[in-house]
């Protein structure tokens, strides 16, 4: 076991180095997570993976010095990003998209508080706004329904690509659902009630019937595997149906809200893990069931006539609930750590960026 043992030494003398090698295994991937403090001592065991591949099989040998750490037993890593992100700082921003000949987009970045605007798009787009490109900023981006054309402006050199998926009549639902870091192209056809998910990680296009005409999707992931979660919001009789197909933990339905609420589904909570919640515009309550244990509750934020527009605006990993009052251009954020802000930026006929896949 002597070289299992130089082999680790080494390792914590460079850490940058991303492969390693020495005696009997391999080791193909960075083991040592930044952060966490220094452990030393005794006897240990290394029972099949460090870090992402298997490393070779059970090892155990003398003493050793870890700085830092080793990932979690050989599961997968989840990261949760803010959505709405368009500077990479784990923060959503502040921004609209004007509806004019031109569309505009008009961003305050959260890192800087430098606002940015320019044109991309027209009125009749639909604005679907994700990080295509997988670099944790979000794309300015739409889908234009009478062609069935994405359009994205790539966050790292603002050049854009097309690209046809979809058809006229589809409701974009952008998402990661294969779990590779990158936003997926997809639609929900309410015709036949027809999911297309283009998967980046080159998984080829998913193609499946979900929900029924009339559906709304929810897409988001409710059970905390990193990859999005097919979800629609139903009007059943005036009764909001929530019928969601989790990728690990299976299907989940409930009835919760009206059918004149708003789907606000986000993570409140901060476990990971999406809540299902609405935001009843008559009376300004947020409803949210917490996904640990599935009980509710429910505050008052916001009046009638506000445009919804959650995102973790303080980059805690908690859903913010906000609105946007179009008759003064003011948010109204409850950032659930800083306290809430109020800020006016916009004009009343914008579209909160944030909004973008409110059904
Ligand atoms: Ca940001
Ligand atoms: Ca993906
Ligand atoms: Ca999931
Ligand atoms: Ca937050």
């Amino acid at each position: 076991m002597k070289p299992l043992l130089s082999t680790i030494a080494l390792f914590v003398l460079s850490i940058s180095v991303v492969s390693q090698s020495g005696g009997s295994f391999t080791i193909t991937k960075s083991v040592i997570a930044g952060g966490g403090g220094r452990t030393s001592g005794g006897t240990f065991t290394v029972d099949g993976t460090i870090g992402q591949p298997i490393a070779g099989g059970p090892s155990a040998g003398g003493a050793f010095t870890i700085i830092s750490g080793f990932w979690g037993g050989g599961g997968s890593v989840v990261t949760h990003r803010a959505l709405f992100d368009f500077d990479g700082d784990g923060k959503t921003d502040i921004g609209i998209f004007r509806p004019n000949a031109a569309g505009e987009w008009w961003i305050n970045r959260s890192s800087t508080g430098v606002t940015f605007a320019l044109q991309f798009g027209a009125p009749t787009d639909k604005i679907a706004p994700a990080d295509y490109t997988g670099d944790g900023k979000a794309d300015i981006t739409f889908w234009r329904p009478s062609t069935g054309q994405w359009y994205v402006l790539r966050s790292e050199d603002n050049s854009f690509f097309a690209f046809p998926f979809g058809a006229n009549g589809d409701i974009p639902a952008p998402a990661d659902y294969d779990a590779d870091g990158k936003a997926d192209a997809a639609v929900f056809r309410p015709s036949s009630a027809t999911w297309y998910i283009s998967q980046s990680g080159g998984g080829g296009t998913r193609i499946f019937q979900f929900g029924v005409n009339g559906d709304q999707p929810v897409v988001a992931d409710y059970d905390g595997d990193g990859k999005a979660d097919v979800g629609i919001f139903r009007n059943n009789g005036g009764v909001a149906e929530w019928w969601i197909n989790r990728s690990t933990a299976g299907l989940l339905a409930m009835q919760f809200g009206a059918s004149t609420d708003k789907a606000v589904q986000g993570d409140y909570t901060g476990d990971g893990k999406t809540d299902v919640a609405f935001w009843r515009p008559a009376s300004g309550q947020w409803y949210i069931i917490r996904s640990e244990d599935f009980s509710f509750f429910a505050f008052p934020f916001g009046a009638n006539g506000d445009v919804i527009a959650p995102g973790d605006y303080d980059g805690d990993g908690k859903t913010d609930p906000t609105v946007f009052r179009p008759s003064q251009a003011t948010w109204y954020i409850a950032r659930s750590t800083a306290g809430t802000q109020i800020v006016q930026f916009g004009a009343n006929g914008d579209r909160p960026i944030p909004n973008s896949f409110v059904p």
